[in-house]
Parts: C-alpha cells; structure tokens; sequence
C-alpha cells in the first residue's frame, strides 16, 4: 500500500489529488504542517511534506511523486506522452507549477508563521509578491485561450500549476488575491469542482 505523509492545504494535496484521479489506493499519515514525526524525519530528514513510502520507493519531492505514480501505475491519459505534441512544453509546466510559481510563496508562509503577529512587509517579501504576480502572467495568457496550462487536455502539468493559484487566491497572508486574472480563477474553481480534488479535500 503506498503510504503518503500529508498535510491539508501542503503540497502534498498534489500527491493525493492525483492517486484520487487514478483511483490508486493509499494510505494517509494526516500532520500538522509543522509536526516533525521521526518517521518523516527518518525518510527525509529535510521534514518536507509530501513523504511517499511504496515498498523500497521513498519520494519526497511533489512532482516527483506524481511522476513516480503516473509511470508506475499507468499507463494514463494523466500524463502527456513523448510522441505527443507539446511534450517538452508539458514537461516544462511540470517544474514551473513547483520550482518557479509555487516555491518562493514558502518564505511569505515562513515569515507568516514565525512573526504572526508582527508586519510581515520587507524587501524579500516584496520581491516574491511582485516576480509572483508576473510568473502568473505564463499562465494567463494559456488559460485565455486553453482550458489546461499544456497539452490540451488535463494532465499532472495542471496539478503542478494550479496549486500556486489555490494557495494565493485562498490565503490572505499571501497578499496576491488581487493579482489573479479571471481567467485564472475560472480555471482553479474548474480544478477544485473536481471530483477526485474534492475527495481529496475530505482526507482529515
Ligand atoms: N518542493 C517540495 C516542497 C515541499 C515543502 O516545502 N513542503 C512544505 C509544505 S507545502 C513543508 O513541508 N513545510 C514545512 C517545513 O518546511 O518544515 C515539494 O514540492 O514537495
């Protein structure tokens, strides 16, 4: 059984997501986004959430993990194929979604939590907001046209990306509700109606 370490509103809502869309079964360990199990710790030391454990495969990256089910537990039409259009472009929305949209939001959480009660505004904070608020503009202009961020047709290249977009329309800490295009936020109600997200959702 694949086992999953989660915690609701983590990116580890990426790895459930998907195995629901998949119809995989797993096993969820529910913890707090700042609960450091020593079973977490002791397959990734970094304390990161998601931890996937299946048999020998420990995963502790997102999109990896996505990746890892989608190959393993395919084949499906989750994924775009090599000899599929767009598969390069496909592959590159993999590592936006994580590496260039999602990931610098962590300081603004970080900088939240650790002060919650102080002013949360200085430079570096700044910075985020505003490279943030033109990354987003990569995925206005394909979901203007598109319905999903590549390949025409729903694929992990949408749960990479729309989970940057859930975070800020969902959060006020992060101060971005206003940077999302309409089309942006049509696009991530589209997600959230999912069947298998809103299974998800109810994972407690
Ligand atoms: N790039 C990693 C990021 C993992 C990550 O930063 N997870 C956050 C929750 S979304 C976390 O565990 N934060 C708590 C901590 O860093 O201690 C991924 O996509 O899985």
């Amino acid at each position: 059984m694949i086992e999953i370490y989660h915690s609701p509103r983590a990116r580890s809502n990426r790895v459930l997501w998907l195995c629901e869309e998949m119809g995989l079964p797993y096993t969820p360990h529910v913890i707090g986004l700042r609960e450091k199990p020593p079973a977490l710790l002791a397959h990734n030391p970094g304390g990161t959430i998601p931890l996937m454990i299946d048999g020998d495969t420990v995963l502790f990256e997102s999109m990896t993990i996505c990746e890892y089910l989608t190959e393993t537990y395919g084949p499906t039409d989750l994924v775009l194929h090599k000899d599929e259009p767009g598969y390069w472009d496909y592959r590159q929305m993999l590592d936006f979604g994580e590496a260039t949209l999602a990931a610098p939001l962590t300081a603004i959480v970080g900088t939240v939590l650790s002060n919650p009660r102080g002013s949360h505004d200085n430079a570096t904070i700044d910075v985020i907001r505003h490279s943030f608020r033109s990354r987003l503009g990569v995925l206005a202009a394909r979901l203007h046209k598109a319905d999903y961020v590549s390949g025409g047709r729903f694929t992990i290249a949408d749960i990479s990306a729309v989970y940057g977009i859930i975070l800020a329309l969902k959060n006020d800490i992060f101060g971005l509700k206003d940077a999302i295009a309409e089309d942006l936020v049509t696009y991530a109600q589209r997600m959230i109606d999912r069947p298998a997200y809103q299974r998800m959702l109810a994972v407690k």
